[in-house]
């Protein structure tokens, strides 16, 4: 240890130690309140709201959900380097710790403020995490100093003995308290153990799945007409999930209403169960991409539940809040059409996951996903779409969000290769809440040919086709393209996802081989 005497590492070390300390304990603290997100996600959540639009566009479109790891180690190493120049800032006054550790409070502080539900109690984690760094940085520097303040000649005397075992011990003490209130605080955490818990409660008005006679042409390496949860899309901006029993749930219906409705779960099965068969749709979805899934949903139709609750002239649109915070808005017709719009409470015969949505979560047949399907949802204001702004529509992405027609080649997959002679092509259309009346396939750039079509139970939901051909040896190309029930051909004109869905045509190229 002789290497103390005079070495920056020891302040550097010191900083660490402290801030490190003072972080494990603000995440015992937010868990033990309760709070959905511990003091780094929290900030995360806080960048990921002020990062430019251009930023979370781009990286919605190459980084998908990896962006949430990339901006969670980028933050933890941000953070590792801020502690350990506090350390060395403290090398040569020691306030100047108590500064930059101030700083940090601060911005996780204002983290904890602009999630959703906070109150001044959310600031806790951060003023208690902020004392216990203080602390923690004055005992390590104090006795740091003390113990190289001691003259050359000292090093290795019986002064320099003792005040080299009390350093050591208070750094026992300060990474002891960062090691236990970490093991606490994840014992403490979300009550996904409760949650798991209440998806085993049956709800008799859920049933289960029967794919309908027809719908399936089980084609092999075709995707499955219904979609498992298991490999169902997944696309939210949530770091942490919110983890909501079924008796914390509350939803109020409010705003442009004559009458506001406040429901807990019990109150909302109470109205009754429908179910149907409903394909969902993200609006990132590339021509031929797979964010699309469809399932057999069991909730609550939100028509009846707006006619109750009487939206005011004028107001067309709903502003949908989640517990997270993340927000949508929705077309007020959508929901008061008649079609199955509804607080889905059951995806595939079982309770949502946790991470669909849980307890409760919005699906509206034909409109994507970020303008309708909120995940969590705890809160509807009828208003009007010149009053609000929304997550995605701030960020440049379209208001009204209708999904449009596609149609997707599964089999042969692009760049495969099958066997020459008799083969099969392959895949499914949707043009939904409108239904598809045709799908259509040119191979190596012949007439388009007419492909069978499965029967699907409403216009809701994706339909499987498929074509017979014979190949000859060698390379191909197919492309595919739907008609919808109105006789709308769907169009070739490429499109980017942004800002309200990708349009053009699916090809794929493979060769067909001799006697395999
Ligand atoms: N709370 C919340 N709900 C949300 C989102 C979100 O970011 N947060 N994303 C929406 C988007 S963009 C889509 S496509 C669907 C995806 O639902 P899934 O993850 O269950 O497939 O959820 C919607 N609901
Ligand atoms: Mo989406």
């Amino acid at each position: 240890m002789a290497g103390v005497r005079r070495s920056r590492v020891a302040w550097v070390l010191a900083g660490l130690m402290a801030g490190y300390a003072g972080l494990a304990v603000a995440y015992l603290v937010a868990e033990l309140i309760n709070l959905r997100l511990d003091p780094v996600n929290s900030v995360a959540e806080l960048v990921r709201d002020v990062m430019p639009a251009d930023v979370v566009n781009w990286s919605r479109e190459n980084l998908g959900t990896d962006s949430k790891h990339i901006t969670f180690i980028i933050i933890i190493v941000v953070v590792t380097v801020f502690f350990a120049g506090i350390g060395l800032l403290a090398r040569r006054a020691w306030w100047l710790g108590v500064v930059g550790f101030g700083v940090m409070a601060l911005i996780y502080g204002a983290a904890a403020l602009s999630n959703n539900g906070a109150s001044s109690t959310s600031l806790l984690p951060a003023v208690v995490g902020y004392l216990v760094m203080v602390g923690a940085l004055w005992l390590l520097t104090q006795r740091l100093a003390r113990l190289q303040a001691l003259p050359d000649t000292d090093v290795y005397g019986e002064a320099w003995h003792r005040r080299r075992r009390e350093f050591l011990v208070v750094t026992a003490a300060v990474v002891a308290t960062a090691a236990v209130s970490s093991l606490l605080a994840r014992l403490a955490g979300r009550d996904v153990r409760g949650v798991e818990q209440d998806r085993k409660t049956k709800n008799r008005q859920v049933s289960a799945p029967e794919v309908p006679d027809g719908a399936r042409l089980d084609v092999e390496g075709a995707a499955a007409w219904m979609t498992p949860v298991a490999e169902f899309y997944l696309i939210d901006t949530a770091f942490v999930k919110p983890a909501i029993r079924y008796r914390d749930w509350q939803l109020r219906i409010h705003g442009m209403v004559e009458n506001e409705i406040v429901l807990d779960f019990e109150d909302l099965v109470a109205r009754g169960v429908d179910e149907a068969w409903i394909t969902l749709n993200c609006v990132s979805n590339e021509v031929g991409g797979d964010l699309i899934g469809n399932a057999w949903f069991s909730g609550v139709l939100l028509g009846p539940l707006l006619a109750e609750a009487k939206p005011l002239a004028g107001a067309d649109a709903v502003l949908q809040t989640s517990d997270d915070g993340w927000t949508c808005g929705t077309p007020l017709t959508a929901l008061t059409d008649g079609r199955n719009a509804m607080l889905a409470i059951a995806m595939n015969g079982e309770p949502l996951t946790i991470e669909h949505g849980f307890p409760v979560r919005t699906v509206v047949p034909g409109l994507y996903g970020y303008v309708s399907a909120t995940k969590w949802v705890v809160d509807m204001e009828v208003t009007t779409f010149g009053d609000i702004e929304a997550y995605w529509t701030q960020r440049g992405w379209g208001e009204l969000g209708p999904v449009k027609m596609s149609s997707r080649i599964e089999v042969p997959s692009d760049g495969g290769q099958v066997a020459a002679g008799p083969s099969v092509v392959a895949g499914s259309a949707w043009s939904q809440h409108t239904g598809i009346s045709k799908v259509e396939v040119s191979v190596d750039g012949g007439p388009w040919q007419a492909c069978e079509l499965g029967t699907v139970p409403s216009t809701d939901t994706w339909v499987q086709w498929r074509l017979e051909l014979d190949l000859a040896e060698g390379d191909h190309t197919a492309v595919v393209r739907a008609t919808d029930k109105d006789g709308q051909v769907q169009t070739s004109v490429v499109a980017d996802v942004l800002p309200d869905g990708a349009t053009g045509w699916h090809d794929v190229s493979f060769s067909a081989a001799a006697g395999t």
